[in-house]
């Protein structure tokens, strides 16, 4: 027999039972069947913790499950993904700047929020700073009388939306870049941004940093270490006193509240704890697990644009990403216990590009689509220790199953298994995104386990490893519609038909079939290790092998967190071979790619 009794959103279960009581209730909530996992009505709170617990702040955010990131500066003009800090603000003069369009598009694609890049790495101020001239203010753009920042500080208020701001710390502008006065600087820019625009829900700070920019007319490279170099303590100390309701992304030194996820290309591991420590290196492979027995919460954060690029380039318009891949990401980042920070490039106009809106907006029905009809609801559930068996009176088809954890009081579950009843017996069902194993590992905010459908009359949920006493706070189980005729993913495309040869270590060679006018080279960089990957190239043509003209040199910006395709521009230039040379690469002494293409009128 199991006593209820009711709190705010839950039913608990009395402890009366025994120790081997029955762990799930099935409590009509709002008239409607929902799987509850139970917590003792008799236990004391602080009975409940299992290592270390969520903050307010974390628990917020983590209930924000979607937000959106907005790249836009003077990269949208120059159409880089870095800057370099030397580029004119006089290209700041979009002819339709419109923050409320952003706004609007983020809420309808199901945005909570908006994280907006006040100062990306060319180190310009999409407000007026008064601290530097490298700003809005000495742009075009309302004759030096605007401010991006506060803009859409007051867009997000009038819709509903959370707001909160990149502050770039490598600054590639900045003189002073590289020594102490720059720290100043960098918080009296801090101090500018969570002062003056409201509440600002979280502080994004990159730690990219290729070492090399303008530097005030310097030109140099300037190494830091950013561990020690920023001095986050004190700068963490005064985000808490301005702004105590925002947390921190911070994946360049001190321990922030949340943490990269160790790829910008929008999936965690289907392991995913909240943990990480408090001190020491933190691997890739912690960054995309956590770590099960961490001493501190510092939840993932999944970041990914809804193009290839950060910043807008009118040469992904076709590859703004599929429905199906949007979809694929939301699974892989809030179906597996992080939020999904989804990046929206403004474009040179000033608006977000309408193929961008409206993919935003389909991604956000389709999720509706999926969650719209809890079929757990049509069933009884019969709870068996940690064992929830789900019957339904009819058969019916499914293959979504949704599991959350009451993360208030600690993550819990390690593993669980997921079994159907088919054709007379209990069949294991896997998690088809999976990347290790059959994926049903760890639960936490939420976990989303993605399988062909499946049609029965018995599903069966078991807790199979756990750290302490589960507390299960929703099960679910779905139908979701099948998109698999949806548009491919242009952005993967791949199109080698060259005849391609290595000159040396760091040269490459790339053989046309016949003379042609090129206007642009393409070069996709491997895909799954930083080994030959370039950085910093020249390239360069012939049709004789005597003569070379150079089509373009420079530095693939971003490439190694985001190493997706890159496109050198040229002058339309008569070619037979192309070559390549690695001037720096990130890793390794020979140069490498996926792959490479030629782009003709
Ligand atoms: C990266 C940056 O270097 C990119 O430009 C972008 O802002 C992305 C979100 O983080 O590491």
């Amino acid at each position: 027999m199991i006593d209820m009794i009711t709190s705010d959103s839950y039913f608990y279960v009395s402890k009366h039972e025994t120790k081997k009581m029955r762990h799930f209730i099935l409590s009509t909530v709002c008239a409607m069947l929902t799987a509850i996992l139970t917590m003792p009505a008799n236990a004391q709170e602080q009975d409940l913790p299992c290592g270390p617990m969520p903050s307010e702040n974390q628990l917020q955010w983590q209930d924000m499950e979607m937000y959106a990131f907005i790249h836009y500066s003077l990269n949208t003009y120059t159409d880089q993904e870095w800057g370099f800090g030397n580029e004119d603000p006089q290209l700041f003069n979009p002819s339709d700047l419109d923050c409320r369009q952003w706004a609007r598009v983020c809420k309808q694609a199901g945005m909570k929020g908006i994280i907006f890049t006040a100062k990306h790495h060319c180190g310009f101020c999409m407000w007026p700073s008064a601290y530097t001239e490298y700003s809005v203010k000495n742009s075009p753009w309302k004759n030096g009388k605007g401010d991006v920042v506060r803009e859409l500080a007051d867009a997000c208020r009038e819709e509903g939306l959370k707001f909160a701001v990149y502050l770039s710390p490598w600054d590639r502008n900045h003189p002073a870049y590289g020594r102490p006065e720059y720290v100043t600087y960098f918080r009296n820019q801090l101090r500018e941004l969570l002062t003056q625009y409201g509440d600002i829900f979280e502080v994004w700070f990159d730690g990219a940093n290729g070492g090399d920019g303008w530097y005030g007319g310097a030109n140099e490279t300037r190494r830091i270490d950013a561990k020690t170099y920023y001095g986050w303590g004190e700068t963490f100390r005064m985000i808490r006193d301005l702004q105590p309701r925002c947390v921190i992304w911070n994946d360049g030194g001190d321990r922030g509240d949340l943490r990269w996820v160790g790829n910008e290309a929008g999936s965690v591991g289907e392991t995913n704890w909240s943990l990480l420590n408090k001190e020491g290196n933190v691997t890739g492979d912690m960054l995309r697990h956590g770590l099960e027995n961490g001493d501190s919460w510092v939840a993932a954060e999944t970041n990914t644009s809804i193009r290839p690029g950060w910043f807008y380039h009118e040469t992904e318009n076709e590859n703004v990403k599929s429905l199906s891949k949007l979809m694929d990401t939301y699974y892989k980042s809030v179906g597996r216990n992080s939020c999904l920070l989804l990046n929206f490039p403004i474009a040179p106009n000033g608006r977000i590009h309408p193929t961008d809106s409206l993919r935003g907006i389909a991604f956000k029905k389709m999720i509706d689509e999926v969650l719209k009809e809890n079929l757990i609801d049509h069933s009884t559930v019969d709870i068996e220790h940690y064992t929830a068996n789900v019957q339904w009176d009819k058969p019916t088809a499914f293959n979504r199953f949704l599991v959350e954890e009451d993360i208030r009081f600690g993550q819990r579950v390690k593993r669980f298994k997921l079994e159907a009843w088919v054709d007379g017996q209990w069949q294991p069902l896997k998690d088809e995104l999976s990347e290790q194993g059959e994926g049903l590992t760890t639960i936490g905010h939420r976990r989303i386990v993605c399988f062909p459908t499946v049609k029965t009359t018995k599903l069966r949920f078991t807790i199979t490893e756990t750290k302490c006493e589960p507390l299960i706070k929703k099960l679910g189980v779905y139908l979701a519609p099948d998109i698999s005729d949806d548009t491919p993913n242009a952005g993967e495309k791949h199109s080698s038909h060259y005849y391609i040869f290595f000159g040396a270590d760091k040269m490459m060679f790339v053989n046309l079939p016949q003379e042609q006018t090129v206007t642009a080279f393409r070069y996709l960089p491997p895909q799954n290790s930083r080994a030959g990957l370039v950085t910093h190239y020249r390239i360069s043509a012939t049709t004789d092998w005597n003569h070379w003209q150079l089509l373009g040199e420079g530095e693939f910006s971003n490439i190694v967190n985001n190493p997706i395709w890159q496109t050198v521009r040229c002058q339309p230039t008569r070619a037979k071979v192309i070559r390549v040379e690695g001037l720096r690469l990130a890793q390794g002494e020979r140069m490498a790619y996926s792959d490479v293409e030629v782009v003709t009128p």
